[in-house]
């Protein structure tokens, strides 16, 4: 019997310097999805990638001095290695800049024109470079980017649109004829309110300013947008409107894209518009997941506040960062990371509960039998409860699985587990291997304790296959008697099992060793500082040179009083003016760390923006952020002052973004 096709997806990654925590959650989540469904025994096609087109990219690019397909190259390698690492299974990886997702991208704009769904226009409007989106006035929050919250820049050109507007009817249609749409059901309403109901627009469809994107093939001045040749990944990577693959027909639609809850709106309004524009079946689902919040913020390279994955599976296992992921935070909603809940989390479920359960068990089985039970089974109606609590185990982890409640699933065999350890206590077998006449009874003990441990492991494989297998080892269950099917029925590892002593699987952690050796600063780079400088003070920070005493000579200051400045290179990307003002000119920069830096300087009565744009200053990187006339800055340029006017310090040009100065 051929196998039943399931597709799933992620998003596909901004090639950003590296991922955090944040961005595995997701690429985790999709994985136990993916081997869940496998092991139930589903022909299942994976998906992810990397999204590497875009102002941004080329931004990034020049700033470091490369081209932006050397730049991508070598972040994306660094992604792949990350999913190596987390021990994300078989799956296809997409880049939007492989030759044969490019071809097929000019095909569908090509295709949506030549239907009459693109037409050519002229866009006036705003722009949210970091975000790659348009804006109209009306959806601007407090003037500035509705997603990201920063700042939009005026923007008029000549461009294609996706008639988008005449969606608006289908889409609730959609929403309302197939409630699973979009889930969870929150979201709808978001989409609804937000979107939908107050009108749907004409989509922007292509740039002119920049060239690092898909040309469109009978305009090549413009270059496709960013989310039209994003979305159209996972219909390219089966092989629509390309020769690479030939899957299109086996796994489309796609059973489930999971997206972080910022992107449902691309993936909920514009992508089944565009679907439905090419005459394409939609996807069964899409999901938003919530947020990964650190300091009850969103985790993001742009404040500094990211947790690197890598070193977290170094110091925990792979298998400990996956399950503290899933079963710590409800995946439809945002949860707090923090080293204490994931160290709490390892110690509480996988060293006390499950490892000591594994461990008590194999070593009572060698003590009272040397290894292999005896065939003899002397049953209890003490037994009952445990062996119908694992039995009836598969359909409540089904169940929870496939509403992607991955946090109940998992509890669900955690209460297995639970059960077993209390079953040891109520059997008390250290009694009963004292009496010669329990043998049979003592036997039975421990053939359903090993059981429970059997089922429970195949349950928790997606999540911890690593583990899963060496528990499976020591318990003497080989690959046949671990099938996700065998899972629900008790009974089958034969009666003289024989058991392996292995390694400690989730040596127990100590807290505050390892909050010492984490600190601040060993996994989490650098938090941004958040509070805000009133402004008064704030403007004193911006003057542009530093203060001198009456006598015109600097106070004395220590080496160490030096030390706490933070001085960096970075490149002006973006200049201009701040409004009402004469004095100030907004400054956004690249201080290489991979995300803007947006600063403000009271230089404007001697600098134009023109000729800021592209040159290399100083900045005071650990400044605390402060707002200049309502406007964010976040640091300041050095300059010196020359009678009345500042001067900025310039920087040769071959001295890379971020460098240190001292
Ligand atoms: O959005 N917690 O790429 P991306 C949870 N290229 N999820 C997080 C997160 C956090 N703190 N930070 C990021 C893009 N994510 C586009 C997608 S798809 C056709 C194009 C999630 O690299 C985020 O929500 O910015 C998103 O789902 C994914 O990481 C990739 O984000």
């Amino acid at each position: 019997m051929s196998q039943k096709p399931y597709y799933i997806t992620t998003p596909i990654y901004y090639p950003s310097d590296k991922l955090h925590i944040g961005h595995s959650y997701c690429t985790v989540a999709t994985d136990v999805m993916a081997r869940y469904k496998r092991l139930q025994g589903y022909d299942v096609m994976f998906l992810t990638g990397t999204d590497e087109h875009g102002q941004k990219i080329e931004q990034k690019a020049a700033a470091a001095g490369v081209t932006p397909k050397e730049y991508v190259d070598k972040v994306v390698a660094g992604i792949q290695d990350l999913w190596k690492l987390m021990n994300i299974s078989e799956h296809r990886f997409i880049r939007t800049t492989d030759d044969y997702h490019e071809e097929s991208v000019k095909k569908i704009f090509k295709k949506l024109y030549d239907k009459g769904e693109i037409y050519k226009g002229t866009y006036k409007g705003k722009y949210c470079t970091p975000c790659e989106s348009f804006w109209t006035e009306t959806q601007l929050v407090d003037g500035k980017c509705p997603d990201c919250g920063r700042e939009v820049i005026d923007a008029e050109e000549e461009a294609y649109f996706f008639r988008l507007s005449k969606y608006g009817d289908r889409l609730l249609k959609l929403y309302e004829e197939n409630p699973g749409f979009l889930e969870p059901k929150s979201r709808v309403n978001e989409m609804v309110n937000n979107f939908i109901k107050p009108g749907l627009e004409d989509l922007c469809v292509s740039r002119t300013s920049f060239t690092w994107g898909v040309p469109v093939d009978f305009d090549p001045k413009h270059i496709v947008y960013v989310w039209v040749d994003a979305l159209s990944n996972y219909i390219t990577a089966l092989g629509y409107g390309n020769e690479k693959y030939h899957d299109f027909e086996k796994y489309w639609p796609a059973d489930v894209h999971f997206v972080g809850k910022e992107i449902v709106r691309f993936h909920s309004i514009i992508w089944p518009a565009m679907l439905m524009a090419l005459d394409l079946p939609l996807p069964k689902k899409v999901y938003g997941h919530g947020w990964l919040l650190l300091d009850g913020g969103k985790m993001s390279k742009s404040k500094g506040n990211v947790v690197d994955p890598a070193i977290l599976c170094q110091r925990y296992s792979v298998d400990a960062v996956r399950y503290f992921l899933l079963r710590e935070f409800p995946f439809g909603s945002d949860g707090n990371f923090s080293n204490e809940a994931l160290i709490t989390r390892i110690n509480t479920d996988l060293a006390n509960d499950l490892g000591n359960l594994v461990s008590r068990t194999v070593s009572m089985a060698i003590k009272y039998f040397g290894e292999k039970l005896p065939v003899e089974r002397e049953a209890d109606p003490m037994d009952d409860e445990l062996i119908a609590m694992a039995n009836a185990l598969k359909a409540k982890v089904e169940e929870q699985m496939d509403a992607f409640q991955f946090q109940n699933a998992i509890a669900e065999t955690m209460k297995l587990v639970s059960r077993t350890n209390k079953y040891i206590d109520e059997t008390a077998p250290w009694v009963l291997c004292k009496d010669p006449s329990k043998t049979a009874r003592l036997a039975t003990v421990l053939y359903n304790m090993l059981e429970s441990i059997r089922i429970a492991s195949i349950f928790l494989t997606p999540v911890m296959p690593d583990a899963c297998a060496k528990i499976q080892k020591q318990i003497g269950a080989d690959a046949a008697l671990c099938s996700w099917e065998s899972g629900a029925s008790f009974g089958q590892l034969p009666l003289d099992v024989k058991v392996e002593k292995g390694e400690t699987l989730f040596p127990r952690i100590d807290m505050a060793k390892e909050l010492e050796a984490l600190g601040g600063g060993a996994q989490t780079q650098e938090k941004a500082p958040k509070t805000e400088k009133p402004a008064k003070e704030a403007k004193k920070q911006q003057e542009p040179a530093s203060k001198e005493t009456p006598e015109g000579v600097a106070s004395l200051i220590t080496i160490d009083d030096f030390a706490k400045v933070s001085f960096r290179v970075a490149q002006v990307i973006e200049c201009t003016r701040v409004e009402k003002s004469d004095k100030l000119l907004k400054l956004q920069l690249d201080d290489g760390s991979g995300e803007p830096r947006q600063v403000v300087s009271g230089i404007a009565a001697w600098y134009t923006p023109e000729e800021l744009v592209g040159k290399k200053v100083i900045i005071v990187a650990n400044l605390k952020p402060a707002k200049l006339r309502g406007v964010m800055s976040q640091g300041m340029l050095l300059a010196a002052d020359v009678g009345e006017a500042a001067k900025v310090v310039f920087v040769s040009d071959d001295v890379p973004n971020g460098a240190k100065v001292r």
